[in-house]
């Protein structure tokens, strides 16, 4: 390279310096840069995302954690007037209806035999609950009872979540399950039995205190049960957290609901034989206070 060369070189490398020195602020910075040549810039955001959920508000007394899925799917206070039925039911075939008294509960008397509208068919391993608080009557010739119906023609599986014959007959206050009838003119009679499908009765009037009995006082009587399961557990209760009994039922698919028929619930009060009738007490009624069914899901 001659002189002159390399002059000229050392000129112009001192000219780019003094351009880059002089250059306006931004000149150097990549992003000036980029936007100024870019041919495509990025386009906005035509819909802005959508803001996050606000964290739940802190609450100052935290509810319990629930330990069940429990749900109502029925429930009657019968709070109508006096004469009233309740729209929820309808009464059987040959039976008598049964009307609200105006004082929150329903008489179930002579002869009445109500099921519920509503029925309800639901997947195997769902928790049941059945429960009402009623007072049976004091005569010895009422038979009354609540029950869950089973409509399966072959296996009813009927289970009494309460029946009473009153305290003038030894029989007294018991639940039930039945999986068989055998009190039709078709059949004989104990002809479940002798199949091996009798009536279970377990009696539980002595786990009531003397004067607080079933025809004494309202009590809350429950049945619970899984669909598909094989026990009950039966027990009643008060609202000051009084448990007379809870009894479990000796195992036994064939005597809980499974999923092949609607589940529903009957209130009934029937006349005893005429020979079977003791003469006394002076209330045929039962009075139901409420009725709820509840589930729990799997
Ligand atoms: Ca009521």
């Amino acid at each position: 390279m001659s002189l002159l060369a390399r002059a000229l070189g050392t000129v112009v490398t001192a000219l780019l310096l003094i351009v880059v020195a002089d250059a306006p602020a931004g000149f150097g910075g990549g992003a000036a840069v980029i936007e100024s040549v870019d041919p495509t810039p990025e386009p906005t955001p035509a819909v802005p995302e959508p803001a996050p959920e606000p964290p739940p508000a802190p609450t100052l007394t935290p509810e319990p954690t629930p330990v069940s899925g429990w749900e109502t799917v029925f429930h009657d206070g019968f709070d109508g007037p006096a004469g009233v039925w309740s729209d929820q039911w309808h009464n059987m075939l040959w039976t008598n209806a049964a009307a609200q008294n105006g004082l929150g509960q329903l008489e179930v008397g002579h002869q009445s035999q109500i099921r519920t509208n509503q029925g309800w068919t639901l997947p195997v391993g769902t928790r049941v609950r059945v429960t009402a608080s009623l007072l049976m009557p004091d005569t010895g010739s009422n038979y009354a009872a609540l029950w869950v119906q089973h409509p399966n023609g072959v296996d009813p599986r009927e289970i009494d979540v309460i029946e009473s014959y009153g305290p003038l007959k030894p029989a007294g206050a018991q639940f039930a399950s039945h999986i068989c009838y055998d009190d039709t003119p078709e059949t004989a009679v104990n002809a479940c039995a002798a199949t091996g499908r009798a009536p279970i009765m377990t009696p539980v009037t002595q786990y009531f205190p003397v004067g607080a009995e079933p025809w004494s006082r309202f009590w809350s009587y429950s049945a619970e049960f899984t669909v598909g399961g094989d026990t009950t557990l039966f027990s009643a209760s008060d609202t000051a957290g009084n448990r007379p009994y809870e009894i479990t039922s000796a195992p036994d698919p064939r005597r809980v609901p499974g999923n092949a028929a609607p589940i529903q619930i009957r209130l009934s009060n029937k006349d005893v034989k005429p020979e079977h009738a003791v003469p006394g007490g002076s209330r045929q009624s039962m009075l139901v206070d409420w009725v709820t069914v509840e589930v729990d899901y799997p």
